[in-house]
This record gives structure tokens, sequence and C-alpha cells, in this order.
């Protein structure tokens, strides 16, 4: 992922909005930014006038710090898709509709206001053409079927999900994208709630736009590529 440092400005220049948004690192790696720091443990000052300390008692000690709330982490990730291999963190399927080589960055916020936002752009796919992409369950794998099916906010009962109560863009992540006559594409997508559980997830592109009729909602033909993010 660290070879592309000199097509970075031209992936990342919709997504600076987005960044306004948050903090991001800009590492090459498809790594979550750093925590901020946490604050240390609180200094004691001068007592106020008119409290004279009162002496603990025996045995009693005072209560340890709170740590405070784990704070959601933005993700960004940028790279190439290329052939599955392991640790590969942007894996193409299919050769034709996702030419190994190319260009894509991800960068996922999961708000403190309880928001969840991801944002997808592309570079050098097929011209004209538009793609599926949603945020399944697990990470990328040696075949597109390893990522497990779309996150779901409020699961469905019946699997797989192909009712439209539960598999729409406001239950579920979907990013799908029209590529321009280069072949570059971009999607963003808000939903008011957060990803729960295991953090290891991914967004994976499908072959075509993503359907919303009853008994084929939310399916988007063959997985034609995949990238992992962490939400
Ligand atoms: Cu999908």
């Amino acid at each position: 992922m660290m070879e592309m440092r000199a097509a970075l400005p031209a992936v990342l220049a919709p997504l600076t909005a987005f960044a306004a948004l948050t903090t991001f690192t800009t590492s090459g790696a498809a790594t979550p930014a750093a925590r901020p720091a946490t604050p240390g443990p609180p200094v004691a000052g001068p007592a106020a006038p008119g409290s004279p300390p009162v002496p603990p008692g025996p045995g009693a000690r005072p209560a340890p710090p709170r740590p405070p709330a784990p704070r959601p982490e933005p993700f960004l990730a940028l790279g190439r898709f290329e052939p599955y291999g392991p640790g590969r963190p942007a894996v193409t399927y299919d050769r034709r509709l996702v030419p190994p080589g190319t260009l894509v960055a991800l960068a996922a916020a999961p708000g403190e206001d309880g928001r969840t936002i991801v944002q997808l752009r592309v570079q050098g796919l097929r011209p004209g053409h538009t793609y599926g992409a949603h945020v399944h369950v697990r990470p990328c794998g040696p075949t597109g079927e390893h990522a497990g099916p779309h996150y779901q906010n409020v699961p469905d009962p019946r699997q797989p999900s192909v009712d439209p109560a539960y598999a729409n863009p406001r239950n579920e992540i979907w990013l799908d994208f029209t590529t321009d006559r280069r072949g570059d594409g971009q999607a963003r997508a808000q939903v008011p709630w957060r990803v729960r559980g295991d953090s290891r997830r991914s967004v994976v592109v499908h072959a075509q736009r993503t359907s919303t009729a009853p008994g084929h909602a939310g399916m988007a033909g063959p997985r034609v590529a995949c990238v992992d993010v962490n939400l």
C-alpha cells in the first residue's frame, strides 16, 4: 500500500470535506488512526480554603479514577486492488471490472454522536459502469464469499436477507457508485447508528447496482473486489 503515495492527492481530493469532520492519519497503511492521548491522572492541587482535608479512615482507599469511555476511531485506507494475498487489504476478484493496480481510498468515521460515515473513492475501474458496494460483516478473504453477508443494524431474522424492510440503505451501509469516463467513482454513506461487535469488516464491491426490489433487495451481482475496513 505504500507505493502509491504519488497518486494520493488525486484520490484524496474528494475526501477533503469528509476529513474535515474528523482527524485521519495519512499513512499508507490500512491502520486506524492513533487514539488521542488519554488524560493523565488528576494532579492534586491545594485544598480549597475553608475545607480542611479529611483524613481517610482506617483501611479507606481513594476510589480509582474511572477510565474514559473508549473513543470511536476514524479509519483511512489507501491502496491498490491486487489479487488476493494474505494480509492484502484491497483485493480484486474480477480483473475485467476491477483491474489490478487500480486505486482505492476508503474512509470511515464512527461519530461520537452515534452516526457512522463511510466514504469510498476508486480510480481506474471500468468507465461508465455502475457498481454496487456495501459494508459486509467479515474482512476480505481469498474469495468474495469470505466477507459474509451485509452488516445490518437490525438483523433480518430471515437469511439471506432480501426483504426491503431490512436490506435497505438505512439498515445497511450502501456505497454504490458509477464511474466516469476515466473509471473514477466515489460514494458516501451516512447512517444514524454505529457498527457493533468485532470491528474487522469489509466493503465489498459488486458487479451491478444494488437492487431494492422485494425478493432481490440488497443483491448486486457477483463480488468483484473487497477492501478491509475497521468499523
Ligand atoms: Cu455487498
